[in-house]
């Protein structure tokens, strides 16, 4: 592309150059990269190729009269949702769904949340309507991920674990009441370890709004489990007596994964924030969403 430049600059004005005769001259630099930012460029063709499943490649050529091609390549690869936001500032407060890298081999749609501090979250679960069922998922399922990034869903454990496996990402959860109370916990250490670990929870750091308990500490260096596949510390299957995949202990404080009630229940299977303010029963929240950014 700079060369292309450097080829008009010849057309249009004495160019000085510096020992390796490449460096216009600042002044020429400005007048003429000021006459190429205005100019009337005529956009003439577009061609996209793939290379593998991370890397999509555009190119874009304009033509400006006098018989002038610019071509321009972009090459479009984004690990997460903090990564678009870095690339294309303009994303800012809108929040929406995105096509994600989190490693090699791994395509992604995600729900982009670009408006909450700052935006560039990546959302790994949400609840809010009740549309996506959680129950009856199996280890697979939880593994891979369900739902609909651009309502419910679970993202995946191999997706967390590929997003959260250096250790570089926080964790910000936020609930919502049926009575309207509202509030949000951050950790500053998420991760979820691989497969063959079981997915094992490495969470801390909490600090929450006023109000909101840490109820995900005491699920820390537990395994996932699900209906077919028991890693907790209860003599029982928590993920059967709950109905759903999550880091069970013996069994839990928080249960997001729970089963969504479109009303106010006292069902100990209803998704679930515990301790907030004090101990609370079950079944008081409306939703939950989970969502990671690097620290
Ligand atoms: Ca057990």
């Amino acid at each position: 592309m700079f060369g292309l430049v450097i080829c008009f600059l010849c057309l249009i004005s004495p160019l000085q150059v510096d020992s390796a005769g490449i460096k216009p001259h600042p002044f020429v630099k400005g007048e003429v990269g000021s006459f190429l930012k205005h100019a009337p460029w005529e956009h003439t063709e577009m061609s996209a190729s793939l290379n593998g499943p991370m890397i999509l490649t555009l190119k874009s050529k304009y033509k400006l009269d006098g018989g002038l091609v610019f071509s321009k390549h972009f090459r479009m690869k984004y690990k997460d949702c903090a990564d678009i936001l870095k690339k294309k500032p303009h994303r800012k407060n809108r929040d929406g769904v995105y096509t994600i890298y989190p490693e090699k081999g791994m395509k992604k749609r995600v729900f982009c949340d670009m408006t909450t501090d700052g935006g560039g979250w990546t959302v790994i679960q949400r609840r809010i309507d009740g549309s996506t069922d959680f129950q009856g998922k199996k280890w697979t399922d939880f593994a891979e991920g369900f739902g609909n990034p651009t309502h419910e869903y679970w993202l995946g454990n191999d997706a967390i674990h590929a997003l959260t496996k250096a250790g570089k990402q926080k964790l910000r959860i936020n609930v919502a009441r049926f009575s309207g109370d509202k509030g949000n916990a951050t950790y500053t250490t998420f991760i979820v370890n691989n497969k063959s670990n079981k997915y094992k929870l490495n969470v801390g750091g909490f600090k929450g709004s006023p109000g909101l308990k840490d109820n995900l500490s005491y699920h820390n260096g537990m395994f996932f489990s699900t209906t077919d596949s028991d890693n907790d510390k209860w003599g029982s299957n928590c993920a059967v007596s709950y109905g759903n995949g999550w880091w069970h202990n013996a069994c839990n404080h928080s249960n997001l994964n729970g089963k969504y009630y479109r009303k106010p229940s006292t069902s100990g299977n209803a998704m679930s924030w515990y301790y907030w303010p004090r101990k609370s029963s079950y079944g008081l929240l409306q939703s939950a969403q989970m969502m990671i950014k690097p620290k």
